[in-house]
């Protein structure tokens, strides 16, 4: 008997709070798992208030695996240039500082050279120059459990109401076709 397995892709990037990147990309059709983490920095495996404190170096990423059959990584990653702002390296919206950095860690040349596509593309459509770092994942560190699913276990939070209600709206206007449930 034949049988057709998935193969899965995986993902890393980061923009703003794990929290939000994580809620709005497990909307998308094809999206298979996200899991919130820290990577980009030098610390081995980092604590939140590590990231926080500054001087890890790392950025709150997500990985996410996704079936390339179903989700180019090149429409994911337009996705996520859309839904964050890849224009500053400090500042996403109320929350600033390095950790919430605009960045693609890649698996492979492949990758990279997707992610630089799709910043050209996308370019015109932003007044800034896009300044999200392109760089080869060196080592992803998953975040403490209670940062996964943040939205879901939380969404009554004034941070899940104020900040990531909003990108889950501005999904579903923009994405709609795209998400996995598109009532909600
Ligand atoms: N300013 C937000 C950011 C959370 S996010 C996981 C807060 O501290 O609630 O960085």
């Amino acid at each position: 008997t034949e049988t057709k397995e998935k193969v899965l892709e995986t993902a890393t990037v980061g923009g703003g709070c794990f929290w939000c990147i994580e809620a709005y990309l497990e909307q998308l059709r094809g999206v298979e798992s996200v899991v919130s983490g820290y990577a980009g920095g030098s610390t081995e495996r980092p604590t939140y208030e590590q990231v926080c404190g500054g001087g890890t170096g790392h950025a709150e990423v997500v990985q996410v695996r996704f079936d390339p059959r179903a989700l180019s990584y090149a429409d994911l990653l337009k996705v996520f240039f859309i839904m964050h702002n890849p224009t500053t390296l400090n500042r996403q919206g109320a929350d600033v500082g390095t950790q919430y950095r605009s960045v693609v860690l890649t698996e492979n040349e492949e990758q990279a050279a997707t992610a630089q596509a799709v910043m050209q593309e996308l370019q015109p459509y932003f007044e800034k120059p896009i300044v999200t770092e392109v760089q080869p994942l060196q080592a992803f560190y998953p975040a403490e459990a209670h940062h996964q699913g943040y939205y879901r276990t939380n969404p009554q939070r004034a941070y899940c109401q104020s900040v990531i209600n909003p990108k889950l709206a501005k999904m579903r206007e923009y994405f709609k076709g795209h998400l996995k449930t598109q009532g909600a």
